[in-house]
């Protein structure tokens, strides 16, 4: 056997017959076959029995680095053979990062796999036997480990959230929280929230779901669910109140720009529930803006051609500089929460809170502050220069009927 080596992985030269490891050692290396043909086998009291006979360009021995647990049979050089020898720790860190429902997916068929193994080398190897083994339930301590139970909730998760979103489900909806003129309180306008209403689980707020739903991919239906919704409920505005000239207000993540498609799905919930494009304003927050600046640009000026109103989330905690504001199309800002909080009590908020008044009166841009709990707060938001806001102060986040009655209310 001769040795070449290349960083920690090293080729090997096998003769025939050879054998490259032995069933019940342990694994240290998992081995690309580069040339030549390997035989995998499987011993028993009645003796071995060929498992497979592999070739160039196939990996064998990885079993054992996955699990970490013996070598589950034998493999031998049926040529001259030639591999690559991969290290355990390099192996184990590619499974260790895998996506944890791939590599819960992995871990489970090696357990199944090796749990079938044991049973075989005690009991005969005729079919009634193998099929009865098949059949019977494996219990493994690994399968309730909490890792293995979180990849499983997940994956039922999203699975679940995936049918919340399709045409005929209910289960995800819009609550609406109103932003209004901080001089008189009067309603302006709406910004439309997302709830999923799990039947298990009971109410859930974004913030329990939106990380799973941007790993699944599942934002851009998420957030056009939110638009159709939001657009339809502004109509229902429209004709069931007086309130006849309110806006709405919806969030985009950050996957709608990089992808146009956005532009089209706002331009049918505008036309299907026959709003003004103006009485639209979708949310975008800084830190999705910079993630591809060029093509959100593109994007956003696409959407402004429309003529729906963009506004900047979360402003003041992100990436807040003079050439975003003068780069996009922005026409509001949103003053973060965690300024508003510590408005009277902080005089670095304040002093935010000031510049970013002047910021927006400089690109004539108009502001909304937002999480407004207290009249202190509304008091010296008005000083200030300020004069629409969202918060508990007004109203929490309402689901539509509630919404309906809170507008009558206040006519
Ligand atoms: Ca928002």
């Amino acid at each position: 056997m001769t040795e070449q080596q290349f960083g920690k992985q090293q080729r090997r030269r096998f003769e025939p017959g050879e054998v490259i490891f032995r069933q019940g050692e342990p694994g240290e290396h998992a081995y690309i076959i580069e040339r030549g043909e390997v035989e995998i086998s499987y011993s028993r009291a009645e003796g071995d029995v060929l498992l497979a006979n592999l070739g160039e360009g196939e990996i064998f021995g990885e079993m054992a680095l996955i699990d970490n647990d013996v070598r589950s049979a034998t493999a031998k050089a049926a040529v001259p053979t030639e591999v690559f020898e991969v290290d355990l720790e390099l192996f184990q860190r590619h499974v260790q990062t895998a996506e944890p429902i791939l590599s819960c997916v992995i871990q489970a068929l090696l357990d199944r796999f090796r749990a079938f193994q044991q049973r075989v080398s005690s009991a005969d190897l005729d079919v009634d036997a193998l099929a009865r083994l098949s059949s019977e339930p494996l219990s493994d301590a690994r399968h309730q480990s909490p890792v293995h139970q979180q990849a499983l909730t997940e994956l039922k998760f999203e699975h679940e959230l995936k049918r919340a979103l399709s045409p005929d489900g209910r289960e995800v909806q819009c609550v609406y929280q109103p932003m209004v003129s901080l001089q008189d309180g009067r309603p302006l306008g709406l910004e439309a929230l997302v709830r999923w209403y799990h039947p298990e689980l009971g109410t859930l707020a974004p913030d329990s779901f939106l990380p799973l739903a941007a790993r699944s991919g599942l934002m851009r239906e998420l957030d056009i669910n939110s638009l159709q919704k939001a657009c339809e409920f502004l109509h229902k505005i429209d004709t069931e109140t007086n309130w006849t000239s309110l806006f709405m207000a919806v969030n985009l993540s950050g996957d709608h720009l990089s992808d146009d498609r956005i532009v089209m799905a706002v331009k049918q919930a505008l036309e299907t529930h026959h709003l003004e494009p103006h009485r639209l304003k979708l949310e975008v927050t800084e830190s999705e803006l910079v993630r591809e600046p060029e093509r959100a640009r593109e994007i956003l000026l696409e959407l402004k051609a429309l003529g729906v109103n963009l506004a900047l989330d979360d402003f003041g905690t992100g990436y807040s500089s003079l050439s975003y504001l003068n780069r996009f199309p922005i026409d509001q800002l949103k003053i973060d929460r965690t300024f508003i909080k510590t408005l009277t009590t902080s005089e670095q908020s304040q002093d935010i809170v000031r510049a970013i008044l002047s910021l927006a009166s400089a690109f004539g841009q108009h502001t909304v502050a937002e999480g407004i709990e207290h009249p202190d707060q509304v008091a010296r938001l008005l000083e200030m220069g300020c004069d629409v806001g969202q918060g508990y102060w007004f109203s929490r986040p309402l689901p539509p009927e509630a919404l309906i009655r809170w507008l009558e209310d206040r006519t």
